[in-house]
């Protein structure tokens, strides 16, 4: 179908628009606004997570029943980049504000306002690659059999290390958000921070949507949205239309990339982009 393509005789589903400089002019139509909440990753770095965690600040602590999907848009899918066949296009320009939305685009495909009395806030969410890539695959592995990844996980990696994704090379997705770091309409978080200290991170994203919070609402959400508690609610983190898996919670670790990396994929990781960090200040756990 045309959701598919091959790579080295490997079926590989891509289920989101491949990068395209057409967009560019598309995003012109898009009229931000100053309440809009964009959480951008590159696929399976957090999204899911920081999204919870956004919702709950909101909505002072209290936990939605409404499924994921439901309460952010992603922006990807919006009626500005119509898809062929399928998925119907989500209109976002008549969605009530603050809009929450979701997004895998990099830097220069999101819209961002000159203008500061429209400019919205960006959440990027960035993780250590080889973590990223074991998530990737059991992601789309898991896709129905129209889009099932039939490769090995040594397939997966070699497409996902050499910018074959939807989304391209992770270094360059990571890097330019990364140098915006410092602007004020961006926050710059790494998962594998969450993963240490989920209090200081809620406190930190709460005081950059300046949502103003009672210390114990704060480690209320922090201990809500733990993988565990985010996993009693599976069902609002299942993704619609591909299967009924809980895709999107897994397993919520540092370095399960151990269990499945070669040394000799380890040190191509490393060589071809974990090395572009260098000199940038951008550095990542990988677990023990
Ligand atoms: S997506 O499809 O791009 O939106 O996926 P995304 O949400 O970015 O990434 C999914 C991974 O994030 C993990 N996750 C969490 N880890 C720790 N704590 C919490 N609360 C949490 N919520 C989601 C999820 O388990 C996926 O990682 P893996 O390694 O596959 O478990």
């Amino acid at each position: 179908g045309p959701r598919q393509a091959l790579l080295c005789g490997v079926r590989v589903p891509f289920y989101a628009p491949v990068i395209d400089t057409d967009f560019e002019k598309d995003l012109s139509r898009f009229e931000t606004r100053e309440d809009d909440v964009f959480i951008v990753t590159y696929p399976k770095s957090g999204t899911t997570w920081v999204q919870e965690i956004v919702w709950q600040i909101y909505h002072n602590g209290k936990v939605s029943r409404k499924n994921i999907e439901e309460r952010y848009a992603q922006f990807e899918k919006s009626q500005l980049f119509p898809r062929p066949g399928d998925e119907p296009a989500v209109a976002l320009s008549s969605r009530p504000s603050p809009r929450f939305m979701k997004c895998h685009f990099p830097y220069h495909l999101l819209p961002m306002s000159q203008n500061e009395a429209n400019r919205s806030k960006y959440i990027y969410v960035a993780r250590n690659p080889k973590d990223v890539a074991v998530s990737y695959f059991h992601f789309v592995r898991s896709f129905g059999p129209d889009g099932d990844f039939n490769g090995t996980f040594e397939n997966f990696a070699n497409f996902f290390v050499n910018g074959k994704g939807s989304y391209g090379l992770w270094s360059d997705h990571v890097l330019p958000w990364w140098k915006r770091r410092n602007d004020p309409h961006i926050l710059f978080l790494k998962y594998e921070d969450l993963k240490k200290d989920l209090y200081f991170n809620v406190r930190r994203v709460s005081e950059f949507l300046n949502k103003s919070l009672s210390e114990d609402v704060i480690a209320k959400i922090a201990h809500q949205c733990t993988f565990g508690e985010m996993k009693k609610n599976s069902d609002n983190f299942s993704v619609k239309d591909i299967d009924s898996k809980p895709l999107l919670l897994r397993k919520g670790q540092i370095g399960d990339w151990r269990n499945y990396f070669s040394a000799e994929l380890s040190k191509k990781f490393d060589e071809i982009l974990v090395s572009k960090l260098e000199g940038s200040g951008l550095s990542f756990d990988f677990g023990t």
